[in-house]
């Protein structure tokens, strides 16, 4: 069998794909404040796949549709859950060519019982830069009282002008940035990271910086004034039996 049939059948039977859940944590203090839904397939013969493997054929197919809808309906459960958090959600460029995205997703939530307040959907700077009707598909989700944020800012096509056309919540630092702020603080990447902090802030949007790995890091991005962080110094994405743990360990 194809990928492409194999992933069908994942999706048809609801075995094979499974939602991990990173933590996402304040800067200020370190308590746990939300959780990012990322997506892996336990496959029969192949092992674990990585997304990276998978939706693209998933994007070209259509199948990020049905995928998206299962994410979405497992992120509604953990919000439920754990009502205190926001859970993130992350949508692919491709979804936003069904027309009927916005209504699709909010039936979605509707039907699971959780506040759209909780839930925050994550889209790439390539969405922002979109048509009309993703722009619509965008405004009528955050009418409906979803957050949005930017995903990856800063490694796309970045445009400043989205900031102030398109109302968005939140600015997901790349994690190519932080990446480089090591022992010795490559004085490029922090001075971008405190230009982007500084951006969001006067604008009014939170700003999370995600792959941070060390204790220098995490220091640089609190003193820069990030909202939020996310990455390994702090947990990876973990299966929903997992997480618990971590959350009571961080408050
Ligand atoms: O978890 P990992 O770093 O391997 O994720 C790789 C990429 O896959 C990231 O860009 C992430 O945004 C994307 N991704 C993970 N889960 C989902 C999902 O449920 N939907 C979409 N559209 N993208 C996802
Ligand atoms: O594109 P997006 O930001 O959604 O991708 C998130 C991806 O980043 C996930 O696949 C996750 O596994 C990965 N990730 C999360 N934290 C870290 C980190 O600290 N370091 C690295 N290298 N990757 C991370
Ligand atoms: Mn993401
Ligand atoms: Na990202």
């Amino acid at each position: 069998a194809t990928i492409e049939e194999e992933l069908r059948e994942a999706l048809a039977s609801g075995s094979g794909l499974k939602v991990h859940y990173q933590p996402q944590v304040a800067a200020a203090g370190q308590p746990v404040i939300g959780l990012e839904a990322l997506v892996r397939w336990q496959h029969p013969s192949r092992g674990l796949i990585a997304p990276d493997q998978f939706l693209p054929i998933a994007e070209e197919t259509g199948l990020i549709l049905q995928l998206g809808d299962m994410v979405l309906r497992q992120a509604c459960a953990i919000s439920l859950r754990w009502p205190d958090l926001f859970v993130a959600v992350n949508l692919s460029q491709a979804q936003f060519r069904t027309p009927n995205l916005a209504e699709r997703i909010i039936r979605i939530v509707r039907e699971s019982g959780a506040d759209p307040c909780r839930i925050e959907l994550e889209v790439t700077e390539g969405v922002l830069l979109g048509d009309s009707l993703t722009r619509d598909t965008l405004k009528r989700l955050r009418d409906a009282g979803f957050r949005i944020a930017i995903d990856d800012f800063g490694s796309g096509h970045s445009s400043l002008s989205y900031l102030s056309r398109y109302e968005v919540d939140k600015i997901k630092i790349d994690r190519s940035f932080v990446q480089h702020l090591g022992h010795r603080v490559d004085r490029d990447s922090a001075a971008i990271v405190k230009a982007i902090t500084t951006l969001g802030h006067t604008i009014g949007l939170t700003v999370t910086a995600e792959g941070v790995e060390t204790e220098e890091q995490r220091r640089f991005l609190a003193t820069s004034g990030c909202t939020e962080l996310q990455g390994h110094l702090f947990a990876r994405a973990l299966p929903e039996d997992k997480i618990a743990s971590v959350i009571k360990g961080n408050r």
